[in-house]
């Protein structure tokens, strides 16, 4: 059996597995969480996205597969446990299962089966989307946002979008790249440019969340520059989804 056979099998066999990991704001109030999907195999184990998206993005299997994100992630925001709240659920949206015909069609009917809020859901985007399909990644975006659905620019630094998309798309977030928060703390030429892209989102009215946060030192350097979202293990792990809601209702 090759991955790719097994892949095709893993939905209908139950062996995906959606894990979250929040998003606190400077106060340490959790304003968000990444859905991130796993892969439990039953006999190599737990297997990272980082394995298995670059496969279904080749195969094309990325669109079943994102639909079964998508539709487990909307079903989560009507859970007890988050419905009534505000947090934002952020969704990984990889460029082919985006620009696959139908993309918003599917988006809306994953939405009324579940009655999940729009406005609600964060698509997280890589700067690849964009490459020779300005206006379709644009068109695209627009019918979501109409919708309420938010964009963030995940990785943000390390593709090759230029700042003139960047202007042209109708995002509202950008994550900062782990590599960049790493060694801002010690490195001047990461600080510097972690204050660029500070500066960027402010120019552009974007919301803004670091990702990878790992360390005291990297949450205290971000803490001096501006009001932003942190992520990583400093914080918590990507966990279960059942353990991410039971962590909802304790906290309630
Ligand atoms: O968890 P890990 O570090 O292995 O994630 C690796 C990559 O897989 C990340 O870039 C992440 O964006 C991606 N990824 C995780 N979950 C999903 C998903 O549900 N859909 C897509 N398209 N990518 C995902
Ligand atoms: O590319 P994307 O941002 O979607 O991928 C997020 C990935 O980063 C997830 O696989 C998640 O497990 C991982 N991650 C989250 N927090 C941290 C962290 O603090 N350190 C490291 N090394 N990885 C993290
Ligand atoms: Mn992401
Ligand atoms: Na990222």
């Amino acid at each position: 059996f090759t991955l790719e056979a097994e892949l095709r099998q893993a939905i209908d066999n139950n062996e995906l597995r959606l894990y979250v990991q929040p998003q606190f704001d400077g106060q340490q109030r959790m304003r968000g969480a990444e859905v991130l999907l796993r892969w439990h195999h039953p006999r190599r184990g737990l297997i990272w996205p980082g394995s298995f998206v670059p496969i279904a993005e080749e195969t094309g299997l990325i669109v079943e597969l994102g639909d079964w994100v998508l539709r487990r992630a909307c079903g989560m925001l009507t859970r007890p446990e988050l419905a009534e709240g505000t947090l934002r659920i952020s969704v990984n949206v990889s460029p082919r299962q985006f620009h696959h015909a139908g993309f918003v069609a599917r988006v809306r009917d994953i939405l009324a089966e579940t009655g999940a809020d729009p406005a609600r859901l964060t698509f997280e985007v890589t700067e690849g989307l964009v490459i020779d399909k300005v206006h379709q990644t644009v068109a695209t975006m627009s019918e979501l946002n109409a919708l309420g659905i938010h964009f963030s620019v995940d990785d943000f630094g390390t593709g090759y979008s230029s700042l003139a998309y960047l202007k042209r798309l109708p995002i509202q977030e950008l994550k900062i790249d782990r590599s960049f928060i790493q060694d801002a703390p010690s490195d001047p030429n990461d600080a510097a440019l972690v204050d660029t892209i500070l500066s960027i989102a402010a120019h552009l009215h974007l919301d803004v969340v670091a990702e990878g946060v790992e360390t005291e030192a990297q949450a205290a350097f971000l803490a001096t520059r501006a009001p932003m979202l942190y992520q990583g293990y400093l914080y918590a792990r990507p966990e279960p989804e059942e353990s991410f809601l039971a962590r909802l209702r304790d906290a309630s």
